[in-house]
């Protein structure tokens, strides 16, 4: 049977490729979404989820804890904020890997910190959507 891992994105990630290009490239989340599909090792796939509101991450999350084998999350702007996606991620049980595509800790202070970091396995920061790749593998040979 399929495994599948989700794969969220918070805020504004729907406009990839369009906004602030210098900082965020200028490939799109459809092409996150065949970067991610095309490195799955057999017997995964991908379900790639976009969401500028938080409760809808949340409630994806929610729906994670029986539907996927592991999560791949870019919160976005949330990761400094969001209690909330941290408490909902501490209620899922398998591997979470958290993605920037930006390096955060070379820019405001403010994205230095993130809440989501307490619950996941593996943070990767500054590989532009190269990190979405790095991070499907990671949980692929994780889970074997
Ligand atoms: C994306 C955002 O929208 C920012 O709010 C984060 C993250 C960084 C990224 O690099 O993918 O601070």
């Amino acid at each position: 049977m399929t495994r599948t891992i989700y794969v969220l994105n918070g805020p504004n990630l729907n406009l990839l490729g369009q906004r602030q290009p210098e900082i965020y490239g200028h490939d799109t989340l459809k092409t996150v979404e065949d970067l991610c599909r095309a490195n799955c090792a057999e017997g995964f796939d991908i379900r790639l989820l976009q969401s500028n509101h938080e409760g809808q991450i949340i409630d994806w999350i929610h729906e994670a804890r029986h539907a996927a084998c592991a999560i791949v999350i870019n919160p976005a702007a949330y990761t400094h904020t969001s209690v909330a996606i941290l408490d909902a991620l501490n209620a899922f049980e398998a591997p979470v890997i958290e993605v920037h595509i930006s390096n955060v800790h070379k820019r405001e202070a403010f994205r230095h910190h993130s809440y989501v970091s307490l619950r996941a396995d593996g943070v990767i920061a500054g590989l532009g959507i190269e990190g979405y790749a790095a991070a499907v593998r990671r949980v692929c040979s994780l889970l074997g």
